[in-house]
């Protein structure tokens, strides 16, 4: 796919101004794949195994960020090399993880509308058809690497 300069600029600039409040964001955008997936909760351990109320989850804010940051990169390398590279290392223990964990098409989906409603909210004065469509191409090609690791890992 090509993904330009100026498609680049728009996600890196506004993840600039989000990154300051990037922790109540993550909350967010946790929060709104519960809402439209309840069932996805079940998935992370983190939230099964916890006694606080689930806003109260210090593994939240940290693990949904990581996706926010992961996908700005992923807008990066697109620009720069027309594909999304993870280490592969790192490519191969994502791919285990969200195999192992029961991840599927249409949590990727949810994921996909989740992430993109709670940067609407957090840069509407930014938001555009251009920057929605910049986040969802970026977010689509780190899934696409990301699948291409899951699987049994042996
Ligand atoms: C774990 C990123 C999509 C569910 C992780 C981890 C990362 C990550 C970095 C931590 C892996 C580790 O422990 O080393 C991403 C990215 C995604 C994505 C970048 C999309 C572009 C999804 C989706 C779901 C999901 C769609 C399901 C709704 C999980 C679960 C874990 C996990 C259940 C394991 C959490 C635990 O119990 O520790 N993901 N993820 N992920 N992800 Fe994702
Ligand atoms: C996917 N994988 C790991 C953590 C996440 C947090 C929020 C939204 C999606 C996620």
């Amino acid at each position: 796919i090509c993904f330009t300069e100026e498609q680049e600029a728009l996600v890196v600039k506004s993840w600039a101004v989000m990154k300051k409040n990037s922790g109540e964001l993550g909350l967010k955008f946790f929060l709104k794949i519960f809402e439209i997936a309840p069932s996805a909760q079940k998935l992370f351990s983190f939230l099964k195994d916890s006694k606080v109320p689930l806003e109260q989850n210090p593994k939240l804010k940290p693990h949904a960020v990581t996706v926010f940051v992961m996908t700005c990169e992923s807008a990066v390398q697109l620009r720069k090399a027309g594909k999304v590279t993870v280490r592969e290392s790192s490519l191969k223990k994502l791919g285990a993880v969200h195999f192992r964990t029961g991840v599927v098409d249409e949590h990727f989906e949810v994921t996909k509308f989740a992430l993109l409603e709670t940067l609407k909210e957090a840069v509407p004065e930014m938001w555009s058809p251009e920057m929605k469509n910049a986040w969802g191409q970026a977010y689509d090609q780190l899934v696409v690497a990301i699948k291409t690791e899951m699987k049994p890992s042996s």
